[in-house]
């Protein structure tokens, strides 16, 4: 849907009436995102692949979860080298997921609903096998040859600078033909495209208009800090994988003006919302791209609590970290972004381990800390999107052999710690830990064969062996239920906007193991209490006379103390 700059009435914080224009308009901050990963989600015509059709049967599902915004991971045509984020035709949808169609019904099927979905879109680079980097790649003089980058090798012969990938290695490919490296800041069948040229801006433009014309609600715009290169290509010193990603790869000196653009050109002419993936922005940084007057995007979803625990070369060299240190990042950003500006709270995605398996216990306090966390995305201030599986406390798994992970940043990584004489037992253990097919595994939807998710022989990735339990069958006609909490939280966090525009500060400052903070308008008040940890602990020194407990993951009582990952939502007046 096409729409002039119109005004609208809306009511926010302390019931002041402000005049906005509908690029400020805030059903994205009020809503929640879902996000699916279409591979793992349900796979309908029993290849073993999830699919679009395989989502359309489950809509009903997520409308009586609560949620609102259907953020799904890439599914145009693509060699799946990175599980469709290495796009070779950005017009079609790869045949494993269906077709145009398919994709027209799930957006009407969602929009009868009221609901609204957000397509990921991948402008930082192709695949090798787009046309234009085949094209760029013929002859060091073809008209294509400047859609990527490229360059001569270094003094050394070898490649332009000490670049690594985001998946291990060197970020450069030598193409011995023409002479010449290009870059790929992820793996080698994914080259960046050179920004600098507006016609691929304007080609990128035009994909983007492509689908909002189709009446979609927005995009989750993959790694878009990533799209403005240094001019000089410096080399990387920092003594941290995420600080090079902050300071050499990502928020480069055109970064702005690109994403200017593009919404001049494409985005601001649709009523939309975009989200950026962030990695490298950082909270210093993070108002030159959602802050309210530039024109940029609405929200991030910054990556510094996900990066916690990264070393050197990344998550294969882990760093410590403490509850702290995640307390210091929220109340940090929260800080940054103050009015200005919005962001989303995520605890994790289709990158990152399982939540509870992270920064939990998924073992024995598995349901307390599925329901703790649930309480904790649903009631920091920025705008909550889930991964799916979370609602029902899916975990991390721990395949018993590389045979079976199917994830290219995992097998890279792999391939060279076997080099440098790592044993498969002692890279298992990393990988049962850090992998990214830990959120990959299907949707668990019952015991029955595949975890329901399909009625293939072989799935695409292997269910997690816990599914017979850990299903949506076992929890949906539970009250007690993961599900039923999420449904009730969801519930709560849209009965009262101060969880959304309220403001937030953390009460437990310094504590190693205690979480509590406040939320607070002039309308209304709320302390949440968590326990990370399995002490028991008191916190009557957090909770005023006039508290009254409204939610929680245990059965209510009065006792001052918080048990095992306990979590407990009160509220004041
Ligand atoms: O996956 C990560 C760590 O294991 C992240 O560093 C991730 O590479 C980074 O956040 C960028 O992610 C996005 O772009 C990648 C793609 O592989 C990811 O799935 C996507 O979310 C390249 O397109
Ligand atoms: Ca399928």
């Amino acid at each position: 849907m096409k729409i002039q700059s119109i005004s609208i009435l809306v009511t926010i914080d302390k019931g002041e009436q402000y005049m906005i224009y509908s690029k400020e308009s805030t059903w994205w901050k009020e809503q929640i995102i879902y996000q699916i990963y279409p591979r793992s989600f349900n796979d309908a015509n029993g290849d073993g692949i999830g699919d679009l059709k395989g989502i359309i049967e489950k809509l009903d599902y997520l409308k009586d979860l609560g949620v609102d915004i259907i953020w799904i991971c890439p599914i145009y045509q693509s060699p799946n080298d990175d599980n469709g984020y290495d796009i070779s035709d950005y017009r079609a949808i790869h045949p494993a997921f269906g077709s145009l169609e398919d994709l027209e019904d799930l957006l009407s099927g969602l929009h009868q609903r009221g609901m609204k979905l957000i397509m990921d879109i991948v402008v930082n680079h192709t695949s090798d096998e787009h046309e234009f980097f085949k094209a760029s790649k013929s002859s060091t003089d073809n008209p294509y040859r400047d859609y990527y980058i490229w360059k001569k090798p270094g003094s050394d012969g070898g490649p332009p600078n000490n670049w690594m990938s985001f998946f291990g290695g060197s970020a450069w490919e030598y193409d011995e033909p023409t002479g010449e490296y290009y870059l790929h800041l992820f793996t080698k069948k994914q080259p960046d495209l050179n920004w600098q040229n507006p016609i691929v801006r304007n080609e990128m433009y035009g994909i983007l208009n492509f689908w909002l014309d189709k009446g979609i609600d927005g995009f989750r715009m993959d790694v878009i800090p990533l799209i403005s290169k240094r001019a000089d290509y410096p080399d990387a010193v920092q003594d941290s994988f995420p600080k090079v990603i902050e300071q050499v790869y990502s928020n480069g000196p055109k970064v702005h003006e690109y994403i200017k653009e593009m919404v001049a050109k494409s985005i601001s002419n649709y009523n939309v919302m975009t989200v950026g993936e962030g990695p490298g922005i950082s909270k210093e940084v993070a108002l030159n791209y959602v802050g309210k007057d530039r024109g940029e995007l609405n929200l991030i979803f910054h990556l510094d609590h996900m990066y916690l625990g990264q070393g050197k070369e990344g998550k294969y060299t882990p760093v410590p970290y403490t509850l702290q240190d995640v307390k210091r990042i929220f109340n940090e950003w929260d800080d940054a972004i103050g009015s200005e500006g919005w962001i989303s709270i995520f605890l994790d995605n289709h990158d990152f381990p399982r939540m509870i398996s992270r920064f939990g216990n998924d073992d024995e306090y598995r349901v307390e800390c599925a329901k703790l966390f649930c309480m904790l995305i649903l009631t920091l201030r920025g705008t909550t999107c889930i991964y799916q599986g979370s609602e029902i406390g899916m975990t991390n798994v721990a395949f018993e052999s590389m045979d079976y992970y199917r994830d290219v940043e995992t097998l890279n990584f792999y391939k060279e710690q076997k080099k440098l004489g790592m044993s498969d037992e002692e890279f298992l253990i990393m990988a049962h830990k850090h992998g990214r097919d830990n959120a990959r595994t299907p949707m668990q939807w019952s015991s029955k064969k595949n975890a329901g998710f399909s009625d293939s022989d072989k799935c695409w990735l292997d269910v997690n062996p816990n599914y017979k339990t850990i299903n949506v069958e076992a929890c949906k006609d539970d009250p007690n239920s993961i599900l039923s909490f999420y449904k009730e939280m969801i519930r709560i966090r849209k009965s009262d906007n101060t969880f959304i525009y309220g403001r937030y500060e953390e009460l437990s400052k310094g504590h190693e193991q205690l979480f509590v903070y406040k939320r607070w308008s002039d309308a209304s008040s709320y302390i949440i209490c968590l326990n990370f940890s399995e002490k028991q602990l008191c916190i009557s020194d957090y909770i005023p006379t006039d508290a009254t407990c409204i939610f929680g993951n245990y059965p209510s009582s009065d006792d001052p103390h918080l048990r095992a990952w306990q979590a407990k939502l009160f509220k004041l007046g």
